[in-house]
């Protein structure tokens, strides 16, 4: 059997060591949450990667309006049981009907906003609005 002094300094040494681990691992777990958020905020402002898509389903587009850096492509899939189209209102571009599966893929290079519609439903409308 070890003299009681022999016994309390580790007991002592652990408990400082645990002090100090539960400081550290404080210190650590405040930082990384500033820097994650500062580059989570870096990464929102940064350009926009060069595809986009838009969903057809349920007889409506989704997103309704989708933001796209200019010469982005969106690619329309059509995952609805009917075909439908992609038809710009201005008739500046214009897909052939989508059946079920089926995609779309159109490039806006100059900024604006582009209201398109559906040829065989006109009552589905959506935006795309390129920056
Ligand atoms: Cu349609």
């Amino acid at each position: 059997m070890l003299p009681p002094t022999f016994r309390s300094r580790p007991r002592l040494a652990a408990a400082a060591m645990a002090l100090a681990m539960a400081l550290a691992a404080c210190s650590t777990g405040s930082t990384p949450a500033p820097s994650a958020a500062a580059s989570a905020a870096a990464g929102s402002t940064a350009p926009v990667a060069a595809g986009a898509a838009v969903t057809i389903q349920d007889f409506a587009f989704s997103p309704a309006s989708l933001t796209v850096a200019a010469g982005t492509t969106v690619t329309w899939t059509n995952q609805d049981t009917a075909g439908h189209t992609v038809t710009a209102d201005d008739g500046s571009f214009a897909s052939k009907t989508i059946e079920t599966g089926g995609t779309f893929s159109q490039t806006f290079s100059t900024p604006g906003t582009y209201a398109y519609h559906c040829a065989v439903h006109p009552n589905m409308k959506a935006t795309i609005v390129v920056q």
